[in-house]
């Protein structure tokens, strides 16, 4: 059932990767999505390597499945996480917000598959030419770090423009979603919002409810004065940088604002100033479940979405 390329390239049961979150992905939500038949991804975000290193460990105690690590290039660690992923024997590794070219050879030569977000047609072309094994084509609809296409418009450009895989991410959370993917050629889905609101994500639980309460305009982007716009939920923060973007504040001063607030939602709950990073699905999602129950779900409801569309011919 839904046995796309991916699944051989990968080893996994179902073409649904889970988003590599940064603090939000831990090795507790990534080996429960892989043990589920997923792909389950830590997410390295700004974190040390040794911490990083602690999370692979700490995954493989959990599950005998493959997971990844996603590389948030951004890091001002990435040199020394991209040590700790050659020397520990991760299977796959996603990276995020920027371009993985210079780590590709090394990667390779471990054999360890390199699947980058990108955000347009160029990029996606310039990852095939270098020798990715897939891209994941994320449209501004996802949380956390932006870019400008929908997922609707980016995918097919994608799909139409590369051989490799492409997997669509921005806006999926359930089985529609992933149906709608599959029909724009998406070999499969990455999804961060929906697996934020399950039981094995480590997330403070306010961060989770702070989701489920979210209705469809709440998702906002703040920073696109920095040229690293970041979409997360409206609240005391983004009113903030709402505000200083409005007086005309300098990069710094808007970066700064940022600074630390992630962490501060994910890991100690404040909603209020902490960076709520969350797509704009986020009004779907109005329950936390156990991540086999949205992967089940996902896949029976993707069934009859595609049998309801046969029966329209
Ligand atoms: O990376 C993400 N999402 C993220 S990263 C993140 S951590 C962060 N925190 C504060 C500010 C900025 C980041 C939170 N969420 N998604 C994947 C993604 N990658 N979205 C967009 C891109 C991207 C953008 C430009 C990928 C490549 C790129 O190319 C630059 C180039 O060199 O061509």
């Amino acid at each position: 059932m839904f046995k796309t390329d991916i699944l051989d390239l990968l080893d996994i049961e179902y073409p649904i990767f889970q988003g590599g979150m940064a603090w939000v992905a831990t090795a507790e939500l990534a080996a429960a999505v892989s043990n589920a038949g997923g792909l389950g991804i830590i997410g390295a975000g700004n974190a040390p390597a040794s911490f990083v290193k602690q999370q692979i460990l700490k995954a493989k105690e959990l599950t005998n499945k493959p997971f990844g690590v996603n590389v948030m290039l951004m890091s001002p660690f990435v040199d020394e996480v991209m040590e700790v992923i050659l020397e520990s024997g991760v299977d796959v590794i996603t990276t995020g917000a920027g371009n993985p070219g210079k780590y590709i050879h090394m990667l390779k030569e471990k054999k360890i598959k390199v699947i980058p977000v990108v955000p347009s047609v160029a990029l996606a072309k310039r990852m095939e030419e270098i020798g990715v094994d897939a891209v994941i084509a994320e449209g501004t609809e996802s949380g956390g770090h932006v870019g400008e296409l929908t997922t609707f418009a980016l995918v097919p450009q994608v799909v139409d423009a590369v051989k490799i895989p492409v997997i669509a991410a921005g806006g999926i959370a359930d089985g529609r979603g992933f149906a709608a993917a599959l029909c724009l050629g998406a070999s499969g889905v990455q999804m961060g919002t929906r697996f934020v609101c399950s039981d094995e994500c480590t997330a403070h639980k306010n961060y989770k409810e702070f989701i489920v309460k979210a209705k469809d305009r709440d998702a906002v982007v703040s920073g696109r004065t920095t040229g690293h716009p970041v979409r997360s939920l409206k609240n005391r923060l983004t009113r903030e940088f709402e505000k200083a973007e409005a007086r005309g504040a300098t990069k710094e001063e808007i970066e700064k604002l940022g600074e630390g607030k992630l962490k501060a939602a994910v890991v100690d709950g404040d909603i209020e100033f902490g960076s709520v990073m969350a797509g704009q699905i986020s009004g779907l999602i109005n329950d936390i479940k156990p991540v086999k129950k949205i992967i089940e779900e996902i896949i029976n409801d993707a069934n009859k979405t595609i049998d309801n569309l046969l029966k329209l011919r």
